[in-house]
Parts: C-alpha cells; sequence; structure tokens
C-alpha cells in the first residue's frame, strides 16, 4: 500500500482509490463533482466545438495511430504528427482557426483553479478527448506549454474511467484513480510534471454521452 494514501481515500480492489473533495497529493486537487451541474451544458458545448472542429485520431511522431480522438477550442490548440508534438494556432484538418473557447468553460477553468489556490487562471487552450470503450492513453507528461507553473485544469464528462497518477519518473508505479463524470482535477505545483495516464476504458452507458467519455484539459500554453 502506498505511504503516500491518505486517510481520505477507500481502497477498493487492485487499489483503485476512490477519493473525496481535496488533495489528491503534493499539487493535486480533485473536486469530486465540481462539475455535476453543468455536465449537461458542458456536453452540449463539446457538440459544438466537433461541429466546427471534428474529433480526429491523430498520429504519434512514431507512427502510431492514438485511440482518443481529439478536438481543441481556444486562441491555440495541442495537435501530434509525425512532425511531432505542439500547439498550433489553426487546425491542421480544415486549416482554420479552432472555435472559441466558450465562456462556460473559461468560467469553470478559472473556479477550479481558484479553488486549488490558482486565482487568476486564464487557460488558452482547451484540449478536448473522445474515449470510446477500448481507448485508453498511455504514461506521459504534458510539456508542450511554455510555463509550468501554470496549473492543468481537467473536467471528466460521461463514462467513468481510471486515471493513473504517477510519480516524476516513468518507472514510480502509477496510483489508480477512479474518474466519475464532473469530477473536476487542478494539476499544479510538483504534480503539474506527474506521468499520468488513462487506462482502457470499460463499455457502458452514460446518460449524457451514451457509449463515450470527454476529458476537457484546461491549458495555459503561450
Ligand atoms: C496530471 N488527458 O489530455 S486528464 C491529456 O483523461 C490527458 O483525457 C487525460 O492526460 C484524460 O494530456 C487525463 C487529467 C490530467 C491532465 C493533465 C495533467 C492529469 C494531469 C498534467 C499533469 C499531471
Ligand atoms: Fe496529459
Amino acid at each position: 500500500m502506498s505511504a503516500r494514501r491518505s486517510a481520505a481515500m477507500v481502497d477498493l480492489s487492485r487499489g483503485l482509490e476512490v477519493a473525496e473533495s481535496e488533495r489528491l497529493g503534493e499539487g493535486a486537487l480533485i473536486l469530486r463533482g465540481f462539475a455535476v451541474s453543468t455536465a449537461a451544458e458542458l456536453v452540449a458545448i463539446v457538440r459544438e466545438v466537433a461541429a466546427a472542429a471534428p474529433f480526429r485520431n491523430m498520429l504519434t511522431p512514431r507512427g502510431f495511430r492514438m485511440s482518443a480522438a481529439m478536438t481543441n477550442c481556444g486562441q491555440v490548440g495541442w495537435i501530434t504528427d509525425r512532425r511531432g508534438y505542439r500547439y498550433s494556432a489553426s487546425d491542421p484538418e480544415s486549416a482554420r482557426p479552432w472555435p472559441p473557447m466558450a465562456p462556460l468553460f473559461l468560467r469553470l477553468a478559472a473556479t477550479a483553479a481558484a479553488a486549488a489556490g490558482y486565482g487568476g487562471f486564464a487557460p488558452d487552450c482547451c484540449l478536448i478527448n473522445r474515449y470510446e470503450p477500448g481507448a485508453a492513453l498511455s504514461l506521459h507528461q504534458d510539456k508542450d506549454e511554455r510555463d509550468f507553473t501554470q496549473p492543468i485544469v481537467s473536467v471528466a464528462l460521461g463514462l467513468p474511467a481510471v486515471f493513473l497518477w504517477g510519480g516524476l519518473s516513468r518507472r514510480e508505479r502509477p496510483r489508480r484513480l477512479a474518474l466519475a463524470s464532473g469530477d473536476v482535477v487542478v494539476w499544479g505545483g510538483p504534480a503539474r510534471l506527474a506521468f499520468h495516464g488513462v487506462e482502457r476504458l470499460a463499455d457502458g452507458k452514460d446518460a449524457l454521452t451514451g457509449r463515450l467519455r470527454f476529458n476537457l484539459t484546461f491549458r495555459k500554453a503561450l
């Protein structure tokens, strides 16, 4: 059992942790259910964004097709292709700017960040991931942004997932955290550069999204 586990977490099978609303560890704060009341509006905005900038399964620099489909809104969007990972002001599929960041998105990101002690968080990018059953995200760090003192705010919508939260080294065995629709996590401080990923999504049916999970990550990239 991890020495870092706090009393606020309930240990389920195989080390799966179900967190209460509070500090997950150094620099990470989970706000359980923070976005539940706005989840339907958030999903409606995701669909609007996707109508203008459709979800696509991008290619990694090594030539693997990602199983999670992605799109973006905001001033810049995160992309990957054979040339590498980067932020781009335009959608490479259409050569047009990404759809603007919805006011509700900005408000949610700023309030969640403020609750974690990051006042004035003004993200310029929202990367939206879409998982179908079987899709996953392998362990990685988010390090394409310019300023790592800026936090990242993530919002889970739809089907539940098991989030993998590792340490600063890829070799550390990750903790497994259950994330449900409406859960919001703020990642800052030492957690900002932690390795993280998502286990293969289990099949299910969500009232809001059907057989899908969406995840919003708000970033200040520039
Ligand atoms: C911990 N997305 O888009 S969100 C990503 O569920 C990404 O789609 C996952 O990792 C998803 O890059 C996980 C939670 C998250 C996001 C960013 C982090 C955790 C993080 C940055 C640093 C540490
Ligand atoms: Fe990430």
